[in-house]
């Protein structure tokens, strides 16, 4: 099969938007950054990567008959938020399980940014003090089990969307979506960075240029960023998953190690907690570009890319993608790091590349 004879439930406005990051190119004064925004890729909710995902899995929940989307993530979990926004918007209902994932001390976090975003959509949500994992979940079953005995029909969605067999899709078909803006744009991305920690956005990414790559394109580097902070348990679950999704799109050949790149270096310690890199990105990135990032993901894969460019382990010949995926409204629960504003020793000379001198 390939991946046009999968059906898609259309969710997104269209391709998502491309374009260049001047700026922050020119003050990293290395490989040229251009960005393609998931953040703002639908009406749904804000959008973001599982909105992607869920294009591939709705379709299969319909057939099946269901009536009520099961999934689960932390507090502040993007993923949820966006299976809430799916499910008003298909008529279907949402049951929710909000784990403690992120040891994190706002007074708000269970009621601000995402989970507020939830609650207004409907969904039922159910506050859970389990940890971080992205393995199978009692409090999940439970869920889908409580559906069935009110007499509904459950359709689970695994934590962000990954552990589905339909998970890696919807960025399977980003790649086929970048390769086209590529030849509207004249460009070519030999590099492109990643947030991972559930792993079907960067696993789908693998699967859909391996395929590109089978039907003659150019090979390229997708690098994953790890913000999971449990390393081996996410490149695991990458290549597990692009194996899988590769093979369902008719990729013949197995997949190569250098595939698989996830880097470790700016997760921190733990999931869900920024270290020092993550808030000089989110800092930089807004300050030089107006780009929001979050601090759980986006500030991670954004932290990497600048290192790696600024070390030229991405070299300065490059023209790299960043996979901006969303993530913003998690913001409004870490309010206690940004009460100030903290403007960077940016070069005066840098303030007119943008365009207006
Ligand atoms: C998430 C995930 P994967 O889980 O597909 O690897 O994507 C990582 C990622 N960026 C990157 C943003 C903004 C994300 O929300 N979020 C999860 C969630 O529950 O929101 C699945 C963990």
């Amino acid at each position: 099969m390939a991946l046009s004879d999968f059906p898609r439930h259309r969710l997104t406005f269209g391709p998502s938007p491309v374009h260049p990051m001047p700026r922050l190119t020119a003050h990293l004064g290395g490989a040229s950054i251009w960005a393609k925004r998931e953040d703002c890729n639908s009406g749904l909710a804000y959008g973001g990567n599982k909105t992607r995902k869920l294009e591939y899995i709705v379709p299969d929940a319909l057939a099946q008959g269901a009536d009520t989307l099961v999934s689960i993530g932390g507090y502040q979990s993007n993923h949820t938020r966006q299976v809430a926004a799916v499910a008003a918007s298909l008529g279907l209902k949402a049951v929710l399980v909000q784990e403690n994932w992120v040891d994190w001390p706002d007074s708000v976090n269970d009621r601000v940014g995402n989970i507020l975003l939830s609650r207004i959509m409907g969904a039922e949500v159910r506050l859970d003090p389990a940890g971080f994992g992205i393995e199978f979940k009692e409090s999940w079953s439970r869920a889908i089990e409580d559906v069935k005995q009110r007499g509904g029909t459950p359709y689970p969605i695994p934590a962000g969307a990954s552990d589905h067999r339909l998970g890696g899709l919807g960025f399977a078909n980003w790649a086929y979506e970048v390769e086209q803006q590529e030849r509207d744009l004249g460009i070519f991305f030999d590099t492109i960075v990643v947030c991972a920690v559930t792993g079907s956005t960067h696993a789908g990414m693998i699967a859909g240029f391996a395929a590109l790559e089978e039907a003659g394109g150019r090979p390229r580097r997708v690098i994953g960023i790890d913000a999971s902070a449990k390393i081996e348990e996410t490149r695991a679950q990458v290549a597990r998953i692009a194996t899988a999704t590769a093979k369902l799109i008719g990729v013949e050949r197995p997949l190569r190690d250098d595939e698989i790149t996830i880097l470790a270096d700016w997760a921190g310690d733990r999931y869900g907690i920024p270290v020092d890199s993550t808030l000089d990105a989110i800092r930089l990135t807004g300050q030089l570009e107006g780009v929001i990032l979050d601090p759980v993901y986006e500030g991670k894969s954004m932290a990497g890319l600048i290192d790696l460019v600024t070390a030229r382990e991405i070299s300065p010949e490059s023209t790299v993608l960043f996979a901006h995926l969303g993530g913003q409204p998690a913001l409004n629960a870490y309010s206690s790091l940004f009460t100030h504003t903290s403007p960077l020793p940016i070069e005066s000379q840098e303030r007119g590349v943008g365009g207006t001198a």
